[in-house]
């Protein structure tokens, strides 16, 4: 008999063939812990043994910053869902590695995409992206989508809409978080494009639904914004708000093929005149309309000219450089905004007077400036 087979222990002494059972001797675990190469031949062999168990072994701080560092996607990925995590145990070692990669980030182009659903954003991502890589750039791109917190769904979440890009070595792509109100997504984006900056990606590319807040959120966070329009859908404005339109750096008309050519270039002349009558997005840069097709290629390396264009033009202007850091003033006030108020309605003393308070002013006992008065008064004088 084969001295490596094993039989479990209740098999009787010197039983024979007629027990098939044996036992296989356990996986050694002698993962590498730093080395990407040595992990990579690890996975190899270990799928070549035909194991089924890859160990996936908790991270170090340092394992998390190297791996970053180091372009490891793997390691990129989980960092992020580190981000993405409610739990407080991983707040704190989320936060310290950001501010580890700090000083590796900021120099990507940050690019964002607004657009009515349907008006071919991520088709539009997807074939910028590929121009990108051709061009020796490396793209991340990630969402926000505010529906995904009503339907756990996402807008990237169906990867099949860049599939070609998802499985480009040089790109990387990731879906917005499925939970969360749009502050908390919004956190988790700005901190998630931070790391792929660390990570080395140059342009960082942000998709959002163009239909409520998350527009704003998304200029506050990039340096060029685009608005994806089609033409022939209904009127010129197509229920994207005014506000949208002056937040854009420039709009592009998609789906400019086959018989849609003529109406796209007469959308293009009419978002060129209305144009004329709104403020500048960014101070002394007029944005234009062009159009485009992202399935077939069109039109795309004029936008990335456009793109550069305006990203030397504020750096010359030093407008870049200020809007970066007025950003981060904004995004510290707003976070800052959103912990006193958290911090406020979690008090008992609001949670236990507020109704209470509420029902006077319905029965007119109290005014509203009353009411706010004695609610602050419980809250934060005496307690
Ligand atoms: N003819 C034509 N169709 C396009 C073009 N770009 C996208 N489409 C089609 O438009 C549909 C929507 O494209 P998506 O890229 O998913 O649009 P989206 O804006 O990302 O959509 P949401 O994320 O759902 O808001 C798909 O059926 C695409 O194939 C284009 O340039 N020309
Ligand atoms: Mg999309």
């Amino acid at each position: 008999m084969n001295e490596k087979i094993k039989k479990p222990e209740w098999t009787p002494e010197n039983a024979g063939s007629e027990f098939a059972t044996h036992v296989l001797p356990a996986v050694q675990n002698d993962y590498p812990k730093n080395n990407k190469k040595q992990r990579d031949d690890k996975e190899i062999s270990l799928k070549k043994d035909n194991h089924l168990i890859t160990p996936k072994k908790n991270l170090a701080l340092n394992d998390y910053k190297e791996g970053i560092l180091s372009k490891d996607k793997t390691i990129l990925a989980r960092a992020i869902t580190l981000i993405e995590s409610n739990a407080d145990k991983h707040f704190d070692i989320a936060q310290e590695l950001i501010k580890e990669i700090l000083p590796y980030t900021g120099k990507s182009i940050r690019i964002g995409i607004t657009g009515v659903p349907g008006a071919g954003k991520s088709t539009f991502i997807e074939t910028l992206g590929l121009y990108l890589i051709q061009n020796k750039k490396t793209p991340a791109i990630l969402a926000i989508d505010p529906s995904s917190t009503i339907s756990k769904g996402s807008i990237l979440g169906d990867k099949t809409r860049m599939e070609i890009l998802a499985k480009n070595d040089d790109a990387f792509i990731r879906p917005s978080p499925s939970s969360g109100n749009l502050g908390g997504v919004a956190r988790k984006t700005r901190e998630t494009m931070l790391l792929c900056e660390a990570a080395g990606f140059d342009v960082i590319i942000i998709e959002t639904v163009g239909v409520g807040q998350s527009e704003v959120t998304v200029r506050s966070m990039v340096d060029f914004f685009l608005l994806i329009l089609i033409a022939g859908a209904g009127d010129e404005l197509q229920g994207i708000k005014k506000g949208v339109i002056e937040l854009a750096d420039a709009i592009l008309i998609n789906k400019a093929d086959g018989d849609n050519i003529i109406s796209a270039e007469s959308a293009k002349s009419q978002y060129n005149n209305a144009l004329h009558y709104l403020a500048d997005a960014t101070p002394g840069w007029k944005t234009k309309a062009f159009t485009c097709s992202a399935i077939e290629n069109k039109g795309i390396d004029d936008i990335w000219q456009v793109i550069n264009d305006y990203i030397s033009y504020t750096k010359k202007k030093k407008l870049f450089a200020d809007r970066r850091i007025l950003q981060t003033q904004k995004w510290f006030e707003s976070m800052l905004n959103e912990a006193i108020l958290n911090n406020f309605y979690k008090k008992d003393t609001v949670k236990d007077n507020l109704q209470h308070i509420i029902d006077k002013i319905l029965n007119n006992e109290i005014t509203p400036v009353v009411g706010v008065r004695m609610i602050l008064d419980e809250a934060l004088i005496r307690k």
